[in-house]
């Protein structure tokens, strides 16, 4: 049996400390089925571990925000990659620069 679509992802959830602020962020990749064309996409979402106190720096306050593709966070470019076929999402120093990077 062959497949016209890749396997389908049921769901996965990386924690992954995106903006560095030391506060675990939430990537979540879900697979839906669309009954019309009987195939399998995906949906890239991103929450962000924010601080609810942004006027007293090292709270502990903090709030999830649900960050959209059409933000201007650079973040966003990660939920425009990842488009309806993502299905990994991991953060890590490839080029061992310092600074985190994606693999989609
Ligand atoms: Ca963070
Ligand atoms: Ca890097």
């Amino acid at each position: 049996m062959t497949r016209a679509n890749p396997a389908p992802v049921p769901g996965r959830a990386r924690v992954i400390d995106l903006n560095l602020d030391s506060f675990p962020d939430i990537v979540l990749t879900l697979d839906f089925y669309d009954t019309t064309n009987k195939s399998h996409f995906t949906k890239t979402t991103i929450i962000m571990n924010e601080s609810n106190d942004e006027d007293n720096f090292g709270s502990l306050d903090r709030k999830y925000t649900r960050l959209s593709k059409d933000s201007d966070s650079p973040l966003a470019e990660i939920i425009k990659q990842a488009g309806d076929t993502g299905s990994f999402v991991a953060g890590i120093d490839i080029d061992e620069d310092g600074a985190m990077d994606i693999v989609l």
